[in-house]
């Protein structure tokens, strides 16, 4: 291959770079001392330092809602942050284009092994690739290690819960690439129930015939009924891929239902509910898929060599094994009794969040949660999520706006997505949920309040910034937030 020679090329023009940026910075700064590389990132770079600063001091005072996010540990960021970023190791464990690759090996092989350990996974029936960059590059390789170009897929509709990656496009242009390279449909919510309906699922499938069925969501709080996926894959003969990305700490801490026992291949990232660094996992079955029944011959999966040649090299260059390291870290705690303790309170929390909606007379799509997260419906209110969205990011509560079932629009969607991971990993209980809900209740009599005297989005927003009595509620607000944010721990960090 000629990626020595590109590599050389390429390391010689930095080097290149480095020398006249090296020499500029001698020169302005020649009664500086020599930089060595050990200085901090305050010593070294304050104008950095002082924006790292003011995100942490947000995360700590914030009230951090958006439910794909979550705060790792400080073991985690240590291996983030650790020698490990520094090692090319492109290829799989034993089998490397590059030297020096003998801990990393025991990294990814440790990561490996934790990975199918936390899912209770058979290493004779199941194995994984942990070097996806994130959620996304994970699908991506899961279709092109599978699919050929153009074959059809279907997935949760992007306005219905799903996830761009699941295929999206919109009614004028193909908007995800898992839409431009194969031909995607999405299946819908039963509007009426908020739930998938599952019927219409299996009745398009029998016209579209896809060789890929997703059971995934990004916004959807009720469990997903595998069992049902299955029978309409192995109806069309399609293949189930479970992306369990928002749902992979509940499954791994065994307080809701495992994809694995139906799926054939299971993506996830592992910085949601799984509590780990930004990156993504793909599983795969392996072993005896089949036995011929005229034969007696055994048919094996070929998923593992199919997924794995995707990831790399068709996608991907050097796995990121900081990345892969902290993943292994996460893994372990995602073992421990504390882990499920936490899981069993996000599902309390999530629950206690849309009763205490509900109570305050607010709609919740589907009218509850089973899972992490409740999508809050502000159609019935007369508002919409991007307005709520922005007053509570005035107050330093943070959400995303999101569509509701038969919404049109993605800038002014009707709802807002409430997640319980974050604010569950600072200690917070039903209590405090019942209390975030009160903050939530507020921003939105504010915005109802500047939206009565605006009509445009662009204008609303101003107003919000320049009105002195809406300004005045969502000072005083800010400050109360804060101040009960601040009074919770937070791991991986403190605010120095
Ligand atoms: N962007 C993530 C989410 O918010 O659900 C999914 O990748």
């Amino acid at each position: 291959m000629n990626l020595v020679r590109a590599g050389k090329v390429f390391g010689l023009s930095l080097q290149r770079n480095v020398g006249v940026t090296f020499k500029r910075s001698l020169t302005l700064t020649s009664s500086r001392k020599a930089w060595t590389g050990q200085e901090t990132l305050d010593q070294d770079d304050p104008e950095m330092m002082a924006i790292v600063k003011k995100e942490k001091h947000r995360q700590v005072t914030g009230l951090e809602l958006i439910a794909s996010e979550n705060f790792t540990s400080k073991a985690v960021m240590e291996c983030l942050g650790s020698c490990l970023t520094n090692k090319y190791a492109e290829g799989y464990p034993g089998a490397r284009y590059y030297g020096g690759n003998e801990f990393i090996d025991e990294v990814e092989t440790l990561c490996q092994n934790r990975a199918l350990e936390a899912f209770r996974l058979d290493p004779e029936k199941w194995g994984v690739n942990v070097q996806p960059y994130s959620g996304s590059p994970a699908n991506f390789a899961t279709y092109t290690g599978l699919l050929q170009p153009h074959d059809r897929i279907m997935g949760l509709d992007l306005p219905d819960g799903g996830h761009l990656t699941h295929g999206f496009m919109s009614d004028k242009k193909r908007i995800s690439a898992t839409s431009i390279y194969f031909e995607s449909l999405g299946y819908k919510l039963n509007p009426e129930t908020g739930y998938i309906d599952y019927d219409k699922l299996a009745e398009l499938a029998r016209l579209f015939r896809p060789r890929l069925i997703i059971a995934g969501t990004s916004a959807y709080s009720r469990l997903l009924d595998y069992k049902r996926f299955r029978e309409i894959c192995d109806e069309s003969k399609a293949i189930l891929l479970a992306d369990m990305a928002h749902i992979s700490g509940l499954v791994a801490a065994g307080v809701i239902p495992s994809p694995f026992e139906y799926a054939d291949v299971v993506t996830t990232t592992t910085h949601k509910s799984l509590r780990g660094p930004r990156a993504g996992m793909v599983f795969f079955r392996r072993g005896v898929k089949e036995v011929n029944k005229k034969t007696g011959k055994e048919i094996m999966y070929d998923y593992e060599s199919r997924i794995n040649f995707a990831v790399f090299p068709s996608l991907q260059g050097g796995p990121h094994e900081n990345n892969i390291g902290g993943i292994a870290v996460a893994l372990k705690q995602a073992m421990s009794p504390e882990f499920k303790e936490y899981q069993l309170q996000v599902l309390k929390n999530a629950n206690a969040m849309s009763h205490a909606l509900l109570e305050r007379g607010y709609s919740i799509v589907s009218g509850g949660t089973d899972n992490h997260l409740c999508l809050l419906d502000l159609r019935p209110k007369g508002t919409d999520g991007a307005r709520i969205e922005r007053v509570c990011e005035l107050c330093n509560i943070t959400a995303n706006k999101n569509t509701c079932p038969g919404d049109k629009s993605a800038m002014t969607p009707g709802g807002l997505r409430l997640g319980a991971p974050a604010l569950t990993s600072r200690g917070m209980k039903e209590k405090e949920f019942v209390q975030v809900v009160e903050f939530i209740d507020r921003a939105t009599q504010i915005g109802l309040e500047a939206q009565s005297q605006t009509r445009l989005l662009k204008d609303y927003k101003a107003f919000l910034l320049e009105d002195d009595a809406i300004q005045g509620k969502i000072k005083s607000l800010k400050k109360e937030v804060e101040e009960f944010a601040g009074q919770f721990p937070m791991p991986g960090f403190s605010e120095r």
